[in-house]
């Protein structure tokens, strides 16, 4: 690593973070200045480097954590503005989309949830309805304005009973993929578990019978094909995040 990315790192530090960072030097001994400088120092062997992208990373979701403010709301656009056709995204080609049968389908409930019974999905789309026209933005360096429409997800952990003082929501998905997210973002208004997309149920390769849908998160942290649904204090990780991608991964 080179000294030049520590330099940016501190160059671009807001007031914001300066604060942080003095909080942070007084509570643990610990500031952004001695993460960039150990980022500037000579680590030449992989693995220590690799442990310091991921202190950096774990710390990083600390401080967004922090600075996330769940009354700020995302973007929402005119329906004009929305992206035609909109870009398929996943781990496999669009051909290897999952099918999913929606008569035999139940959402499953699990870890801090008082009334964990499974959802048929009548009974989901039979709940009020909010929309939103947002950004989806994926690290792959693409973005595209959608329209996806389903139940508030607070409303939803409010009506099973799910317990909101636990800190994280993880997400299993008919394919082998998973990804999990802090409360907050969980309670956040715009967190929607989105049942259709354009006003159409959604289909199979935007995550046919439901995704979770997070203007405030990367593309990445927004689960297609739903399968699980579980509360709990211990962080799940995922499919992306297990690999190395940044945790928070949001504002
Ligand atoms: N189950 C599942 N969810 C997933 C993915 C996936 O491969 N499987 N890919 C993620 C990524 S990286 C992106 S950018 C978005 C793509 O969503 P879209 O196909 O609706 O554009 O889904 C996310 N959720
Ligand atoms: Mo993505």
């Amino acid at each position: 690593m080179s000294n030049k990315m520590g330099g940016s790192f501190l160059a671009h530090r807001t007031p914001q973070v300066a604060n942080l960072e003095r909080r942070l030097f007084l509570k643990r001994g610990l500031s952004v200045g001695a993460l960039a400088l150990l980022a500037g120092c000579e680590l030449t062997d992989a693995e220590s480097v690799q442990k310091v992208l991921w202190a950096m990373s774990g710390w990083n979701d600390r401080v967004q954590d922090w600075l996330f403010d769940p009354s700020r709301l995302a973007p929402e656009f005119p329906e004009s503005r929305i992206t035609r056709p909109f870009p398929f995204n996943g781990y496999y080609s669009e051909s290897e989309v999952p099918v999913i049968d929606g008569t035999d389908y139940r959402l499953e409930l699990g870890g801090m949830i008082r009334d964990a019974k499974p959802w048929r999905l009548p009974e989901l789309y039979a709940l009020p309805q909010v929309s939103q026209v947002t950004r989806h933005i994926c690290v792959e360096g693409w973005s595209a304005i959608g329209k996806w429409s389903g139940v508030r997800f607070s409303d939803f952990l409010q009506r099973v009973g799910a317990d909101t003082t636990a800190k994280y929501v993880g997400f299993q998905c008919a394919d082998d993929y998973s990804t999990s997210i802090d409360m907050a973002t969980a309670l956040h208004p715009q967190t929607l578990l989105a049942l259709r997309y354009a006003d159409e149920i959604l289909p199979p390769k935007y995550g046919f019978p439901m995704k979770l849908r997070m203007p405030t998160k990367l593309g990445f942290k927004n689960p297609k094909h739903i399968a699980a649904i579980f509360v709990t204090n211990e962080n799940p990780g995922g499919y992306w995040e297990d690999k190395g991608y940044n945790w928070f991964s949001g504002s």
